[in-house]
């Protein structure tokens, strides 16, 4: 349900369900307000899938505002305001509490906002709301940190430095070793499918970049299967991704705005 506003065009898939709406009936029933679409600023990486992911799989309506992060966008003084970290995704929902706008930044604050909101893939209940917490803030904490740092000192650091590479993808093996255990007896990280594995499913899915061989970890290979085989997850992970062409992480210019931040003055 992407609608580009700003940038390059995106294309978008699930295009039956807008072209379902264009149909106009003489139904005396009031038309049904739509909507209103919500903001999602974007970059085609393991963060910002989480959130496509949701929203496709919730049928949400968004509009998609790619933020090219090669290019420094995450620098704007607009989308600062929003994403104070100067990191995606963050998203703006007009209709957020009170009916009234709302910007979200940090991937875990906004999956919890909107399975709030939906009330889908995020139970009410307050055990079933625990379970998907502690495996959520285990995702945003421990395997996109670390699986982040394999990917920086492994794939495109200029130096090879052992000890780091090493450090990072036996925690990131060693994650993997619990989330497999976890999933040998559940078909999801927290029981029912949820925001909990939105969040993980991205990261997995770059095993081998990671420094990580799935068939070690059977049950976790099974999951990333089952999760891949859903058509909103896929369609969430392939969003923009065409975006990313021509974007080389070992490129100097691409790395001169990504790597070496420090505080900025303002
Ligand atoms: N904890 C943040 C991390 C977001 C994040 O690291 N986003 C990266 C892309 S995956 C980004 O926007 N990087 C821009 C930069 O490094 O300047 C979240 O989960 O939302």
């Amino acid at each position: 349900m992407a609608r580009v506003k700003v940038g390059q065009k995106v294309k978008s898939k699930p295009a039956k369900a807008k072209a379902k709406a264009k149909i106009t009936t003489k139904s005396s029933k009031p038309a049904k307000k739509a909507a209103k679409p919500i903001d999602l600023y974007y970059w085609p990486t393991p963060n910002g899938f989480k959130i496509t992911i949701f929203l496709e799989e919730a049928k949400v309506p968004y509009n998609l505002h790619p933020v090219n992060i090669s290019k420094g966008e995450q620098f704007n003084p607009d989308f600062l305001k929003i994403a104070p970290n100067n990191r995606m995704p963050a998203i703006v929902d007009p209709a957020g509490p009170g009916g009234k706008p709302i910007s979200i930044f940090e991937s875990g604050a906004i999956l919890q906002y909107l399975g709030r909101k939906t009330g889908k893939f995020y139970p009410s209940d307050e055990r079933g709301r625990v379970e998907v917490d502690q495996w959520l803030f285990w995702q945003m904490g421990g395997v996109g940190p670390m699986a982040g740092q394999v990917h920086h000192f492994k794939n495109y650091s200029a130096e090879t430095l052992t000890y780091a590479i090493d450090r990072y993808v036996n925690e990131v093996n060693r994650l993997y070793g619990v989330m497999n255990k976890r999933l040998a007896d559940r078909d999801y990280i927290a029981g029912k499918y949820s925001i909990a594995d939105m969040a993980l499913v991205g990261w997995v899915n770059g095993w081998e970049r990671q420094g990580q061989d799935i068939n070690e970890f059977p049950h976790l290979k099974a999951w990333l299967a089952r999760m891949k085989a859903r058509p909103a997850v896929k369609r969430g992970m392939e969003l923009g991704l065409e975006m990313r062409q021509g974007y080389d992480m070992k490129d100097p210019k691409v790395q001169a705005v990504l790597f070496g931040q420090r505080a900025r003055a303002g």
